[in-house]
C-alpha cells in the first residue's frame, strides 16, 4: 500500500493516525493537489488527498473509504452507522474549516464573508456534539469518531487559530491535550504554518 497524501491535509493524516493506532503499516507518498500533481491525477481524477494505492494496482479515493481499509487490514469488523455518522459529523468541521482556508486566500473581491461566518458557525455548533465524546482508554487504539474529531480539531489550531474554537468547550480541549499526546498524533502533526 502507498498513501499519496500532503503533509497538511486533515483528510491524510486521519487516515495516518487510524494506521498508526491500528498497527497498519502505510508508506506515504508526498503530492501537491494545488499544483495538479501529474502524479496524483494518474491516480485519481478528482486530484484530492489522499489517494490510497494498493499492491493489486486499485486506487481508493476518500479518506472514510482508506479508513475502511485500513480497519480491515487490522482484522476489524466494520464500525457500526452511528459511528460513521459521527465520524461524518466530526469530519463536517474539517470540511467547513478548509472551506473558510480556501476562502481566506483568495483575492479579497472574491470572497463571501457571510459564506465564511456560515462556515464558523457550524463548526461551533458541530463541536457542541461532542462535548462528551469519549476519553482515550490506556493500551486501547482510538476509533474512528476520535481519530476524525482529534485531526479536526488539530486543524482548526494549526490553520484558524483565530476562531478560538476552544471557548466555551474546555472539556474538549482537555480532551484534545490527551490525546495530542499520542505517537500517532505526535508523529503525523504538520510543519509550522
Ligand atoms: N472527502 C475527501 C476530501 C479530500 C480533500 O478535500 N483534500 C484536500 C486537501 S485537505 C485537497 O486535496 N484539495 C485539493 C483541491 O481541492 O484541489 C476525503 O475525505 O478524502
Amino acid at each position: 500500500m502507498l498513501l499519496l497524501y500532503t503533509p497538511t491535509s486533515p483528510y491524510a493524516r486521519k487516515v495516518r493516525v487510524l494506521a498508526h493506532e491500528l498497527g497498519v503499516p502505510l508508506p506515504v507518498k508526498p503530492v501537491d493537489p494545488l499544483a495538479d500533481d501529474p502524479v496524483l491525477l494518474a491516480a485519481s481524477v478528482v486530484g484530492r488527498v489522499p489517494v490510497l494505492l494498493l499492491d493489486d494496482g486499485t486506487r481508493l479515493i476518500d479518506s472514510r473509504v482508506i479508513c475502511d481499509v485500513i480497519e480491515d487490514r487490522a482484522g476489524r469488523g466494520p464500525s457500526t452507522f452511528e459511528a460513521r455518522a459521527q465520524e461524518a459529523t466530526a469530519e463536517a468541521v474539517m470540511d467547513s474549516a478548509l472551506f473558510v482556508v480556501m476562502s481566506r486566500r483568495r483575492p479579497e473581491g472574491e470572497r463571501s464573508a457571510a459564506a465564511m461566518d456560515r462556515e464558523v458557525t457550524r463548526i461551533r455548533r458541530t463541536l457542541g456534539a461532542f462535548d462528551g465524546v469519549r476519553s482515550p482508554v490506556d493500551g486501547e487504539p482510538l476509533d474512528r469518531v476520535q481519530v476524525g474529531l482529534a485531526t479536526s480539531l488539530a486543524y482548526l489550531d494549526f490553520r484558524l487559530p483565530d476562531i478560538d474554537w476552544r471557548r466555551g468547550h474546555d472539556a474538549l480541549a482537555a480532551w484534545l491535550a490527551a490525546v495530542s499526546a499520542r505517537p500517532s498524533m505526535a508523529s503525523t502533526a504538520p510543519p509550522s504554518p
